[in-house]
């Protein structure tokens, strides 16, 4: 039976930049941090890095056309911001806006709508060498006059935009744990690196707001949680589990929707937690038109145990742990994706009602929602069942939220075709198109073509 999502729900699917482009030294485009952490031995599997990757910089136009053929509504991709300013800050380069105008004519060409993300952490390294990226403050109008280049030179066709692609992993991966560039490890900077990062998102938006009221598009954030289950109802398990919810979203959509941090990360941080000043306070507040999520997947969260309370705050959570102090662990009964991620479709729905609750019933759009198969071959792929029913249950999860009252407006999948992922190099797959990297040929997966019947549906049939 077909269980139908509402009118004018948008489905569409997702990429980034460094992640599918290629052509990383032509069209005048400047290094990347990413550039940069993949020739770090040991840092990226397999020695992999984006020099090639689906070379999306020179086949975008087979790619629209397939897109088209999947029957997207919409695309969502990023900016390489160093191909629009090669050393970060200054002039715009020629090249770079003519290969992003060609993308956007095409989609609209198409009938595809543009969802563009200003920054998917790839920064100029010229920012990073200058004057430490995003651990300085002065970034902050620099992402500013970089985000008007973008309003300015794309806006007149672009409606959708998004500013940010999940800071937290910008802050934990990149300067707590060091897996993703520029790869410190460090217990305060991505507390630093999120204060600057959410300011950098807020001056974007006051830009667009003051500068592009003409244009009439939309702006707002990205970000990723995981779901937290407490492990047992008792009180201490459930107090967990909230806190470990506010350390993850709450610490970067509570500015932006009530103005400050969560009060438990001010009480356990204390100093080092920066503060906004009045001023950035306005800024920040209602400073997001739509609750851009990214979800993948759940944990069980408990009070830790004081007597193993180091070795269990390691796992899990990636950095903060000894922060928020809450234990996290699996249900033996779950399934894993290849990253090893937990399928819990419920989980989804629970997030999205626990986000309606919080903020005050946003309009929602998933920006971001996938899995990883292990895809040896061709064949495999082509039978990718556990994607599609990754994406069934998911999608039935979200069904059952906007029933619940959640205002849940679209879906992206992650991602259009396999990619560059990041840290795990080649290895990992998450598209529901297969790129075999050798001939960088594209085929459909059957999770595409299960997809592309829900979107013609405008529903899923269960
Ligand atoms: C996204 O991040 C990125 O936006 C995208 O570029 C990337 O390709 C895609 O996901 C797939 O990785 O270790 O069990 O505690 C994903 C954010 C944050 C989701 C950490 C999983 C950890 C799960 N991820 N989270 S666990």
């Amino acid at each position: 039976m077909n269980q139908p999502f509402p009118e004018h729900f948008v489905w569409g699917s997702a990429t980034a930049s460094y992640q599918i482009e290629g052509g990383t030294t032509e069209g005048g485009r400047g290094a990347s941090i990413w550039d940069t952490f993949c020739q770090i031995p040991g840092k990226v599997a397999g020695g992999d890095t984006g020099d090639v990757s689906c070379d999306h910089f020179h086949r975008f136009e087979e790619d629209i056309k397939m897109m088209k053929e999947l029957g997207l509504q919409a695309y969502r991709f990023s900016l390489s911001w160093s191909r629009i300013q090669p050393d970060g800050t200054g002039e715009a380069n020629a090249e770079g806006i003519t290969f992003y105008n060609k993308i956007i004519d095409c989609l609209l060409a198409h009938g595809i709508e543009p969802w563009i993300t200003l920054y998917h952490w790839d920064l100029p390294q010229g920012l990073e060498d200058r004057m430490g990226g995003w651990l300085d403050k002065s970034i902050i109008p620099i992402f500013g006059d970089y985000a008007r280049i973008c309003f300015e030179q794309f806006g007149d066709r672009v409606k959708n935009w998004i500013t940010l692609n999940e800071p937290w992993c910008s802050a934990v991966l990149g300067y707590g744990l060091g897996v993703h560039a520029p790869g410190y490890a460090d217990a305060d900077m991505p507390y630093v690196v999120a204060h600057n990062l959410i300011l950098s998102h807020a001056i974007a938006v006051k830009i667009y707001r003051e500068e592009s009221a003409h244009q009439q598009g939309r702006i707002g954030i990205t970000n990723n949680c995981d779901w937290r289950i407490p492990l047992t109802d008792s009180e201490a398990d459930r107090a967990a589990a909230q806190r470990s919810l506010e350390f993850f979203l709450g610490w970067f959509a509570d500015p932006i929707w009530k103005g400050d941090y969560p009060a438990v990360m001010r009480e356990r941080l204390g100093d080092r937690l920066p503060v906004f000043s009045a001023d950035e306070r306005e800024m920040l507040l209602g400073s997001s038109d739509f609750f851009g999520l990214n979800h993948y997947t759940t944990m069980l969260a408990s009070e830790p145990d004081p007597d193993t309370k180091a070795e269990v705050n390691i796992a899990g959570n990636g950095g903060m742990a000894e922060d928020q102090d809450v234990h996290l662990s699996n249900d033996p009964d779950w399934v894993q994706t290849q990253m090893g991620w937990n399928i819990v479709p419920e989980g989804c729905r629970e997030l999205l009602k626990w986000i309606d609750e919080r903020y005050d019933q946003p309009e929602i759009y998933i920006t971001e929602n996938g899995c990883a198969v292990d895809e040896p071959d061709l064949e495999s792929a082509l039978h990718d069942v556990t994607r599609r029913d990754f994406f069934k249950d998911y999608l039935n999860e979200c069904r059952h939220a906007i029933t619940a009252g959640v205002d849940l407006r679209g879906y992206f999948a992650w991602s259009l075709m396999d990619n560059f992922e990041w840290s795990w190099g080649y290895e990992r797959r998450f598209g529901i198109v297969r790129v075999d990297y050798e001939t960088l040929e594209r085929t459909p997966k059957l999770s595409a073509k299960w997809f592309s019947e829900v979107i013609e549906t405008n529903g899923i049939s269960m």
